[in-house]
């Protein structure tokens, strides 16, 4: 049989799989009716899941195009474990929104690929408001609780192969 590695947690009902690794969340303020949410969730899902206030950081900027910059100083810090990524760009009159979105796109994914430390994208690129707002706690359920669970298990499958 191969060996399978897909970090999914073993069950640990006495610490949980996010037991003392270290967050940084980064979410962006524009649109902050969204992005606040999104932090919600993925705060309850990192807590859910084991980690402590303790180990976490949250880190607010201007809007999803400072993302990348702040991202990659928490990653290059050596302070955690993850860098969580929270914002959301909704589409508007002027093709202004994609050059955003593209940017973040970018440069989380170059952050993550530069250190070596996983840098969650969870940036909502929608066309419309209620089209976000549905992922952000809606009927379409909460993104930043599935951000927080990538990081999660994204540390976890690096840490079988290192
Ligand atoms: N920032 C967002 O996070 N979401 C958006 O929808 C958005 N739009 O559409 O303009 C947005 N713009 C601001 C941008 O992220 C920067 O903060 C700004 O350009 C200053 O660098």
């Amino acid at each position: 049989m191969p060996r399978i590695h897909d970090g999914a947690a073993p069950p640990d009902p006495e610490h949980g799989p996010a037991a003392e690794l270290r967050f940084a969340v980064v979410v962006s303020r524009f649109n902050d009716f969204v992005t606040a949410k999104l932090l919600d969730g993925c705060l309850d899902h990192l807590l859910a899941s084991g980690a402590s206030d303790d180990d976490i950081d949250v880190y607010w900027v201007p809007g999803a195009f400072e993302i990348p910059l702040v991202a990659q100083t928490c990653a290059q810090s050596g302070r955690f474990d993850a860098v969580i990524c929270l914002g959301a760009v909704i589409q508007g009159e002027t093709d202004h929104y994609r050059l955003v979105v593209d940017e973040a796109a970018r440069g989380i994914a170059r952050v993550g690929l530069d250190t070596g430390v996983p840098c969650i994208f969870e940036v909502l690129a929608t066309q419309t408001v209620a089209l976000a707002v549905a992922r952000a706690g809606g009927e379409a359920g909460n993104k930043g609780e599935e951000a927080a669970q990538a990081a999660i298990e994204t540390i976890r499958v690096l840490r079988t192969i290192t």
